[in-house]
């Protein structure tokens, strides 16, 4: 892919200020004459929001790991094939709430999925396509969860322990480590403004980088 938009994704629990800073991802692109366009997963294409709604569903409580696992990928392919790399291929910026960093960080760190097993699975949809940057908003989960519980009423992700958002908090931070100029750790517990103001920080670093 040549002249290829860049690939943007924005990860972390719960209430970690995903949805609120992409809005503003998409201000700073829109300022800096950048086309793009903004998604989400698990969704994204219709079939994926069907998947989306089965995925949330508390009617699906007790769903098998694997089961959740390979719907998340199912809905990633439909995804990446329909919506993702169409937008890329034509120059196109795509900005995308939470992509496969989140799989390791729920379905792995969350449920204890060998890493071995999600990576077969990404390389097999995925084909080497990888985000270019990735926003980590990371904070403890007592803050994302009380922010999400004002929101919302808690979806089939939301019911389960603190325990279970505590390892997925530290996979994220794991995948961080590993892959540190990718993954861009903010700290999301700070209040709005300054998280924003690190945000902007790394995307216009980002957006001046980008070929
Ligand atoms: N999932 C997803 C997997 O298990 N595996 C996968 O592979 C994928 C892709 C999706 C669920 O699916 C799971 C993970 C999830 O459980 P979702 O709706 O996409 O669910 O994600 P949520 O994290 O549930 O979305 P939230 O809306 O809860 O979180 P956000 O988007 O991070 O938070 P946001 O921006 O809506 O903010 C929440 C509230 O906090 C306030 C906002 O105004 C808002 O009211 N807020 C702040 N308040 C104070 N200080 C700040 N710094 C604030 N930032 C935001």
């Amino acid at each position: 892919m040549s002249n290829r938009g860049a690939f943007i994704t924005l990860e972390g629990i719960e209430g970690a200020g995903k949805s609120t800073c992409l809005a503003l991802v998409g201000q700073l692109l829109q300022q800096a004459g950048r086309q793009f366009i903004e998604t989400r997963e698990p969704g994204g294409t219709p079939l994926g929001e069907s998947l989306r709604r089965l995925l949330l569903d508390h009617s699906s409580a007790g769903m098998s790991s694997d089961t959740e696992l390979l719907l998340m990928f199912a809905a990633r392919s439909e995804h990446l094939q329909q919506k993702i790399l169409p937008a890329m291929e034509e120059g196109k910026w795509v900005l995308c709430d939470r992509f496969t960093d989140a799989t390791y960080a729920y379905q792995g760190g969350g449920r204890g999925i060998p890493a071995a097993r999600i990576q077969i699975l990404e390389e097999w949809v995925q084909k080497g396509v990888k985000p270019d940057l990735t926003l980590l908003l990371d904070l403890p989960p007592e803050t994302g969860l009380a922010r999400a519980g004002k929101r919302s009423a808690p979806d089939r992700f939301e019911t389960e322990a603190l325990s279970f958002f505590q390892r997925v908090r530290q996979a994220y931070l794991d995948l961080a480590w590993a892959e540190p100029a990718r993954i861009r750790i903010v700290d999301a517990s700070r209040p709005l403004p300054e998280v924003q103001a690190q945000v902007s920080a790394l995307v216009r670093e980002f957006i001046s980088s980008w070929r």
